[in-house]
């Protein structure tokens, strides 16, 4: 009896589901994915579907069925291959891996001899679709079909695949919103677009840079570092005062000047910080900005370490974490320093990670550094105040004189915290992200005081200089009504906003008698040159962008990522020139040469970082390396 076929087109429709519901257990057992709700349940469980349909779904264009089904099983090995690669390596390093780091060998070297740890039997299940698939071509009957498969069904099949990626994209997208434009964490790629499609931007990321990076060469250099060297400016009479010191950055998540000396509802927002504002021993910059743009608290980190601005489009960490970079830690470890990153958040979050090593970062304690429980965490993860008493105690363990940058998180949007911890009532306006905010500002400041006591315990406090800086705007103009309320206004209007992107810079030099207040014009990119000076470290070479801030040259005027500025005079947003003092329009033409000032430097900055022009570069003695091969 003739038995009954299979309908056409079963092997396709048996590969996609078998790999499909492979590749969904494998997101469930082999990695930490950390899903929070039932929708990311849902997007990680569709989000290799899309994909699947569409790669194998080009089978439909070959002409044979055993074209078509040599195609299907030379796909399912290769994706098998691709996806088990990720969960070796995610044993490993506990990340994803990136095209750069597939092809950076050196990487490997530590994985080579642990690989035998890495690998069991049981892995072969990793291939348990390719051997379902070929079965199924070597014993299922199905329906023949040869010659070219209709034009119809093609359409019908890929527009649902179609539908498929947009339903995941939009899925997606509500859940992480700019999620492919900030670009920021790996595991969130994973957990919203799927491993393969993950590859795939990586693969568009990566080559469009490359292709940058191909294209220039050192000449590209010289007119920058022209540019460069007529901006520099004398330094400092600090210069060298406190060399050989420890340096202690701190990155306060969020933090506005607004909230500076004010009161909410008569409550104090940030008693010890005000402590600090007018001391003699601490400079409080009250007219610094922010510059950073989608990178956020990575772009902040990126304009402090080379004084350059992040980049227009995307997290400048993850698109050229493979740069040659003269960052500022490099440079203190060339001086002696040891250099570190303190930051309870997983490594690859902002791709950290990967670019820590090229700015040349010894040691980054992160998340895996720090005892986090349900107890001591809150929001984002470690509460600031655990975070600063751990880091004390880590902080003892480093050989001195050291650098580090230590990142809180607490006062993160959006800004929860525990009852206990809630110093100050919430603010009453219609937006509850500002509300709460008050809050987390004040718990922040207190960890600092905590911090600042416990330090003061140690040897270290008085070789110190702390440097805090609001890493980034916390409250965004999404919020413009609930802050004109608080901030007594009408409106807020673009001159507004780019006033509010004032974040506090504070130097505290224990043991200093001159400090004060400071009204200097000035950027995060103005922090690098300043701070190397007071260690008595030589920036003359230094492709950079900023200037000392307490040399009597320094210019009063800020660049914003997106072209915006701030002059003692003048503030330039929304494209209108605003007289700084009266918030009233002005004639164009006095903002004229610094828009085009603040194009130029934006533009070079790029330049220096889409082309990697620093591999070309000798920061030890300024010579441009035109020489190619050098610069490999
Ligand atoms: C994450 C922390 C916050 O590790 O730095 O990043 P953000 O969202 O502020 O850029
Ligand atoms: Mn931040």
């Amino acid at each position: 009896m003739e038995q009954k076929k299979w309908p056409l087109h079963s092997i396709l429709a048996i590969a996609i589901i078998a790999t499909w519901l492979k590749t969904a257990i494998t997101y469930e057992v082999s990695f930490d994915l950390n899903i929070e709700n039932i929708m990311q349940q849902l997007i990680l469980w569709i989000n290799p579907l899309s994909f699947l349909l569409i790669i194998y779904g080009v089978s439909l264009f070959l002409k044979t069925t055993k074209a078509r089904n040599r195609y299907i099983v030379t796909t399912s090995i290769i994706l098998s291959v691709v996806l088990y690669g990720n969960v070796a390596f995610y044993r490993f390093y506990n990340d994803f891996v990136t095209l750069p780091v597939l092809f950076q060998t050196s990487n490997f070297g530590d994985l080579g001899t642990s690989a035998a740890e890495i690998v069991t039997i049981w892995d072969l299940l990793y291939f348990v679709d390719v051997v379902i698939i070929v079965c199924a071509v070597k014993w299922l009957r199905v329906e023949q079909q040869d010659g070219i498969v209709l034009p119809q069904v093609r359409r019908l099949y890929f527009t649902f695949a179609t539908a498929m990626l947009v339903l995941n994209l939009g899925l997606a997208e509500t859940e992480r919103p700019q999620l492919l434009t900030r670009s920021f964490d790996r595991e969130l790629l994973v957990k919203n677009i799927g491993t393969y499609n993950y590859h795939l931007y990586d693969l568009y990321i990566q080559s469009k840079s490359s292709a940058q990076r191909a294209l220039a060469d050192g000449s590209e250099l010289v007119e920058v570092s022209n540019y460069v060297n007529a901006s520099k400016i004398e330094r400092s009479e600090l210069f060298g005062e406190f060399e050989g010191r420890n340096v202690i950055f701190i990155s306060l998540e969020s933090l506005q000047s607004f909230v500076i000396d004010e009161q909410m509802d008569g409550h104090e927002i940030t008693p010890f910080l005000n402590s600090l504002v007018g001391r003699d021993d601490t400079f409080y910059f009250n007219n610094f900005y922010h510059q950073t743009g989608l990178g956020k608290t990575s772009d902040s980190e990126f304009i402090t370490e080379n004084s350059l601005f992040g980049l227009g489009r995307g997290a400048v960490f993850f698109t050229h974490g493979g740069n040659t970079y003269n960052s500022m830690s490099e440079k203190l470890r060339n001086n002696g320093y040891f250099t570190s990153v303190m930051h309870a958040n997983s490594k690859s979050f902002w791709n950290r990670d990967m670019i820590y090593q090229s700015f040349n970062i010894e040691k980054f304690y992160d998340v895996e550094s720090y005892n986090v429980t349900d107890d001591n965490a809150v929001n984002w993860g470690l509460k600031d105040k655990p975070f600063f008493e751990q880091s004390v105690e880590l902080m003892k363990q480093m050989p001195q004189p050291f650098a580090t940058r230590m990142i809180t998180l607490t006062n993160h949007f959006p800004f929860t915290l525990d009852v206990t911890d809630q110093s100050i009532p919430e603010y009453t306006s219609n937006s509850a992200t500002l509300n709460r905010y008050f809050q987390t500002v004040r718990y922040m400041d207190e960890s600092l005081e905590l911090f600042f006591e416990q330090l003061k315990e140690t040897d270290i406090y008085d070789n110190s200089i702390i440097v805090m800086y609001g890493d980034h705007y916390g409250i965004s103009e999404n919020h413009n009504k609930a802050m004109a309320q608080f901030l007594n206004k009408e409106e807020i209007t673009a001159y507004d906003s780019a006033l509010l992107q004032s974040v506090p810079l504070f130097i505290h030099i224990p043991g200093y008698t001159e400090g004060g207040v400071m009204e200097q014009v000035a950027g995060q990119v103005d922090t690098r040159p300043t701070v190397l000076h007071l260690l008595g470290i030589d920036t003359e070479y230094d492709m950079q962008m900023g200037s000392d801030l307490l040399s009597a040259e320094h210019e009063d005027f800020v660049i914003f990522r997106d072209g915006r500025f701030i002059t003692d005079e003048l503030v330039y947003a929304g494209e209108v020139c605003y007289d700084r003092s009266s918030g009233e329009q002005t004639d164009s033409a006095l903002c004229e040469p610094y828009i085009e000032r603040a194009n130029m430097e934006l533009e070079y900055s790029d330049k220096l970082i889409n082309g990697d022009l620093l591999r070309f570069y000798d920061d030890q003695t300024g010579q441009l390396i035109i020489d190619h091969e050098a610069a490999q």
